[in-house]
């Protein structure tokens, strides 16, 4: 088959766009979350040995690469993104010798090895940190991390109070003492997350330089790329003033403008992609940028990030037409700035989509068919650990809850982050570890051996098939020419509720969103998340691909 026209759009100008796809342009990316994805050692944490006996699983599903969340040395007061060491590896996890050779097994099987960068902040037990700390106020040393000097309530009370009014986005206020029993310390350090995770000073240019030799580190190593977490919070607005509200800085940063989206952090990015540049093949940067569409998409223009994740539909409720208009939004950036959106309905910080798009059944049927229509819109996609088999959250009982979010702000994310069940015999763990009496690090609820790998992979109607014959088809798709880095994606909804996509040109993503059937768009049926029960119609909760010339 050969290629279609570039695509066009508004009056006709061909998009930006280079004629051949970048790998990364038409990738599926698998996210793992190392401690619960499998345990090879037996002590109930999931390591880099387990993944490694599990990489031939990960490339079944015919992804283009896997996302780790943080492996490094660290006190695991955030799971790993308290980071004290960002050159290392855990012995929780294994050693820099698993590592290499989980790089080295991944590409023989054709997968792209994207690690994660916590530039934002590091661990209280970071050696920089220390110093800092025992270097004490005023030092060159403090310099490295936002220290300031406190408020005070009175004259009898220097410094008690912290020097604004910022709030963690873990819950409570972002400051700490620097040295709570000292009369002599007044200062505070800003931490945006947990005590335990004090913030970098991107101002000062020694912390640029720093990390500069980190991904050199890792790009030396041959690592394919980065996620880099909260990538748009480095810099924070300069004097450190007081918000407009003290309100709890509730969905990542966005409620304080003061401690995000700072002009100056996109300086940090090109001087990133210059390096990644320097790499062959070229490195990636996708960037964890939790902001409106236009905004984020500022982070991928052309010689900064190569993709940031399209959150928006995260925070959408089962609606086509929030969804419609998100997803024109998305589309407009996407034209201003030139990069497709990067899709993610799940990660380590969200709510599953089973149980997010109304659990039990009905959730289950919704992800499904999210999921599919997710692998069949213009641009890369992520699918994080468990989609793939219909994971939902899990209601972990409060004694085993260790998520920081959990004390300092009574929201828990470990529901998202319980191991993987890989096979349905009734032993404890489902064969994600052999520590079977103490069980793992969280616990796995009843009945989650019914979602077993071993289990799915046996049953031709599982999700586990179907993500797996969606992805094959996309990637046929892309192969033949029908899916192009070019392709925009059009979006509005009919009758009410069904959700439509049309990717240029003639291929139509169409999502049933609404409680009665509706009627199927004209066209080839290429695919669909359930089977078409009435011709010509589209059952409550279906999602299919459409092709029509
Ligand atoms: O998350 C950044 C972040 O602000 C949100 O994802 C936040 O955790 C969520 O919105 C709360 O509802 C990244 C990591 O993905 C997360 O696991 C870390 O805890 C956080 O950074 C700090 O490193």
């Amino acid at each position: 088959m050969s290629a279609p026209a570039p695509a066009t759009h508004d009056g006709g100008a061909p998009l930006p766009g280079p004629a051949t796809a970048e790998w990364w342009q038409s990738a599926v990316i698998y996210q793992v979350y190392p401690r619960s994805f499998a345990d090879g050692n037996g002590d109930g944490v999931g390591d880099l040995p387990g993944l490694i006996a599990r990489l031939p699983y990960i490339a079944s599903l015919g992804v283009d690469g896997i996302w780790m969340t943080p492996f490094q040395p660290s006190p695991q007061v955030d799971q790993g993104y308290d980071v004290s060491d960002y050159c290392g590896v855990d012995p929780l996890f294994g050693t820099m010798e698993d590592f290499d050779r989980l790089l080295e097994l991944a590409h023989s099987l054709g997968l792209r090895i994207l690690l994660d960068v916590v530039p934002n902040h590091c661990s209280s037990e970071h050696p920089l940190f220390q110093q800092a700390l025992a270097a004490g106020p005023g030092s060159r040393e403090r310099e490295l991390f936002h220290f300031v000097e406190g408020r005070s309530s009175g004259p009898e009370s220097p410094s008690d109070l912290p020097p604004n009014n910022w709030q963690s986005v873990f819950g409570g206020q972002a400051w700490s003492r620097a040295t709570p029993d000292s009369d002599t310390d007044t200062e505070w350090y800003l931490h945006l997350f947990s005590a335990g995770q004090p913030d970098w000073n991107w101002r000062n240019p020694e912390v640029g330089d720093y990390f500069e030799d980190v991904l050199r580190f890792w790009f030396d190593k041959g690592v394919d790329g980065l996620r880099i977490d909260v990538a748009h919070a480095l810099f924070k607005a300069e004097g450190l003033p007081d918000a407009p509200s003290a309100s709890p800085v509730v969905d990542g940063l966005r409620s304080n403008p003061l401690v995000s989206d700072q002009e100056e952090v996109h300086e940090v990015y090109r001087r990133w992609r210059r390096l990644a540049e320097q790499y062959q093949p070229q490195r990636l940067l996708v960037g964890e940028v939790n902001l409106e569409p236009s905004r984020a998409a500022r982070y991928t223009r052309g010689d900064e990030m190569h993709q940031a994740f399209a959150f928006a539909f995260v925070r959408l409720g089962w609606d086509a037409v929030a969804w419609a208009a998100v997803g024109t939004e998305l589309e407009a950036a996407r034209t201003l700035h030139g990069a497709a959106p990067t899709w993610a309905l799940e990660n380590h910080d969200i709510v599953r989509s089973a149980t997010r798009f109304g659990g039990g059944r009905l959730g289950a049927r919704r992800a499904r068919a999210a999921l599919v229509a997710l692998l069949g819109l213009p641009g890369s996609a992520y699918i994080y650990q468990g989609q793939e088999l219909g994971l939902p959250e899990v209601d972990v009982p409060v004694d085993s809850r260790v998520d920081p979010m959990w004390a300092r702000g009574g929201v828990t994310r470990d529901g998202a982050r319980v191991p993987l069940p890989w096979a349905e015999n009734p032993s404890l763990t489902h064969g994600f570890s052999e520590r079977e009496a103490a069980g793992p690090w969280l616990p796995v609820p009843e009945g989650w051996g019914d979602y077993a790998v071993e289990r799915q992979q046996q049953d031709p109607h599982s999700v586990l098939h179907l993500a797996t014959q969606a992805i094959a088809l996309r990637r046929r798709l892309w192969d033949e020419g029908v899916f192009t880095a070019d392709d925009g994606g059009t979006w509005r909804v009919e009758e009410g509720t069904l959700l439509l996509c049309e990717r240029s040109p003639g291929f139509l993503v169409a999502l049933a969103m609404g409680a009665e059937r509706v009627k199927l768009p004209a066209g080839v049926v290429l695919f669909s998340a359930f089977p078409l029960a009435e011709d010509g119609w589209l059952q409550p909760d279906n999602a299919v691909w459409i092709r029509r010339d």
